[in-house]
């Protein structure tokens, strides 16, 4: 099954490293985490990225780079994340190979469908709700949309954009199989708390829905 939360690092949100974060996350049962540093020139990121693998990858955490998958292999991370103005998926793929992840972001229907043709691991949809995390993000594509995705493809949907503890059961009633969450754990005053929560909803919500 795809891990429920999807929880995301960007390091500008967060006062504390990138690894004691994960580390909290870890210990609330996260077992996917995306590192998103857009500040980060691309060997601060092989760095980040490499302590993360280094400290985590044993411990059974997918550490996820996004943007990046030549960043991704070198490090051995468990995969990359792109977006659309990123490589498409095949050509991270080809860096990848198959034993990584490999995601990718949509943000409309015909986005959605072109991607459930590609190898993707995972496709993400959102923003589902309006956030300030993301910059110049697409417009909000609702909850509805989830329920359209889920009719569509059959691999694993990521929502993400806005997503909180009291929205989560409400977009996983709509289909997602996982949820992706940058702020709403970076401002937790307890992250692992938060993420067990979230993992909580999640089983909650998915048992309902079966
Ligand atoms: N892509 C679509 S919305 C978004 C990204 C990376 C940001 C999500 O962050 P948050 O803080 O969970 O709204
Ligand atoms: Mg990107």
């Amino acid at each position: 099954m795809f891990p429920l939360l999807y929880a995301i690092i960007d390091p500008a949100l967060i006062e504390t490293s990138p690894q004691d974060f994960a580390a909290r996350l870890a210990s609330g049962g996260v077992e996917l985490v995306q590192l998103r540093d857009k500040r980060a020139p691309a060997r601060r990121l092989l760095e980040e990225s490499l302590a993360l693998v280094d400290q985590f990858a044993s411990a059974g955490l997918r550490i996820i780079v996004n943007d990046r998958p030549d960043i991704a292999a070198i490090s051995g991370a468990a995969g990359v994340h792109v977006g659309q103005d990123d490589l498409p998926v095949e050509a991270a793929r080809a860096i990848c190979g198959t034993g990584r992840w490999v995601g990718v972001s949509t943000h409309n229907l015909s986005q959605l469908r072109a991607a459930a043709a590609t190898s993707a691991d995972y496709i993400a949809v959102g923003p589902i709700f309006p956030t300030a995390t993301k910059q110049n993000p697409d417009p909000v594509v609702g909850i509805d949309f989830v329920r359209e995705a889920r009719k569509l493809t059959r691999k694993p949907l990521v929502a993400i954009g806005g997503i909180t503890i009291e929205s989560a059961r409400d977009v996983f009633l709509a289909g997602a199989d996982s949820v992706a969450v940058i702020r709403d754990l970076a401002v937790a005053p307890d992250p692992a708390q938060r993420a067990h929560e979230y993992l909580e909803v999640a089983r909650e919500s998915r048992s309902g829905r079966d």
